[in-house]
């Protein structure tokens, strides 16, 4: 029964053509779910409600096709995304699975294959253009070791640095208006990537030449398989103003990535992240990057697995609203020092020093009072649960 959790395309959810499109084949196993085009794909989205469709260049094309018959691909998945009625708020570049890639990409030993990383890339950020794609990920699957015996890893942070350079270089000649999110991951398929979480690419960033054109795509699972709270990683994008984009799925602690379903797992870490996002005033996509069990079929991969994504959040977001709407919720959090974390601290000058140095501030905290979190937190617990609306 349709109810006021069910999606429409004003809440902005998507899905990659990789996510809802993956057919449950896994290292150890074949495919569990038949074939699928791409244009079909975007019709069973668009029924389920959802926004947006997502794609690398790969999911569309196939590597190396020929020029005729790659335009030929685009035109038909362009009047498909338009007859559904979706958009496509975001494209990225596979450069993970050919062999040519074995031993990473922009950061790869071999100039040859660096070079030929930033051809695929150019054509593909053209294919972002042609789709109207705003945001462009980037993420670094095979930019990694497994042995460092012959890899110093400050030679592989400039290459990768010269490639981010050369690329916004590139979009702006194009007159562009197109932005990079970077995806952070500390392993699989490496045994160790470069830049392994949000903190780290968010300092990276800095470092480049056009800093303004990128941004943080972090993704739920991911800073979980690095043992960190996903929302705080959102939180330091969001304070950074870098949260270009978002890829929100499921992880049960540090462990194979698994791209469960939004909300199967971890419920508190997903409803501290719909709070944030709803409470920061997010405007790009909330998109999914996560499959289906590969024990499902297509009917639960969209009636169960998509829907339930969008529903999850939907319901998380009507929570976060009493959450931080309801006076019981916002007395308890005011309790446990919310408000006193939002003033600020005065700004350095040497009187301010004088003042600060000449108190006892110390003199004045009660140290033996509790600061309140364990309420604070329990009644976050009771909301989740469903006991406290
Ligand atoms: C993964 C990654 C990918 C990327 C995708 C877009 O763990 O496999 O999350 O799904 O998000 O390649 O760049
Ligand atoms: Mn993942
Ligand atoms: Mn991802």
């Amino acid at each position: 029964m349709p109810d006021q959790f069910d999606p429409t395309p004003d809440d902005r959810f998507s899905f990659g053509l990789w996510t809802v499109g993956h057919r449950g084949h896994d290292p150890f196993g074949a495919p569990t779910r038949p074939p699928i085009e791409p244009e079909e794909i975007t019709a069973r989205l668009a029924e389920v409600g959802a926004w947006g469709v997502a794609l690398h260049d790969e999911d569309l094309i196939p590597y190396g096709a020929e020029r005729q018959e790659r335009d030929r691909i685009v035109k038909r998945f362009r009047d498909a995304v338009r007859s559904a009625g979706l958009v496509v708020p975001m494209t990225t570049v596979n450069l993970f699975t050919q062999p040519v890639f074995r031993d990473g990409a922009f950061t790869a030993a071999d100039p040859a294959v660096r070079r030929h990383a930033l051809a695929k890339t150019m054509a593909a950020i053209e294919l972002a253009a042609e789709l109207e794609a705003p945001v462009f990920v980037l993420w670094g699957g095979r930019e990694g070791i497994e042995s460092g015996a012959a890899r110093d890893p400050r030679l592989a942070l400039e290459r990768y640095r010269e490639a981010l350079d050369f690329l916004c270089e590139f979009v702006r000649s194009q007159q562009l208006e197109l932005r990079f999110a970077l995806e952070a991951k500390p392993n699989e398929p490496r045994g160790h990537l470069y830049l392994p979480t949000t903190g780290h690419m968010l300092h990276f960033i800095s470092t480049l030449a056009h800093p303004e054109m990128v941004g943080v795509n972090p993704e739920m699972a991911h800073e979980a398989m690095a043992g960190l709270s996903f929302h705080q990683a959102v939180g330091q994008a969001l304070w950074a103003g870098k949260l270009f984009h978002i890829d929100l799925n499921a992880q049960y602690g540090p462990r194979y990535d698994q791209d469960f379903r939004f909300g199967a797992e971890d419920l508190k870490e997903a409803f501290l992240t719909v709070a944030l996002l709803e409470r920061a005033g997010y405007q790009g996509a909330r998109h999914f990057d996560c499959r289906a069990y590969r024990s499902e079929d297509d009917a639960d991969v969209y009636a169960s697995f998509a829907l339930g994504c969008m529903r999850n959040y939907k319901i998380l977001a009507s929570k976060a609203r009493v959450f931080d709407g309801d006076p019981e919720f916002l007395e308890a959090r005011r309790e446990a020092g919310a408000e006193q974390l939002s003033e600020p601290t005065p700004p350095y000058s040497q009187q301010e020093a004088d003042r600060i140095r000449a108190a006892d501030h110390a003199a004045g905290i009660d140290v033996g009072r509790g600061r309140r979190h364990e309420r604070a937190d329990q009644l976050m617990v009771e909301l989740i649960l469903g006991a406290a609306e």
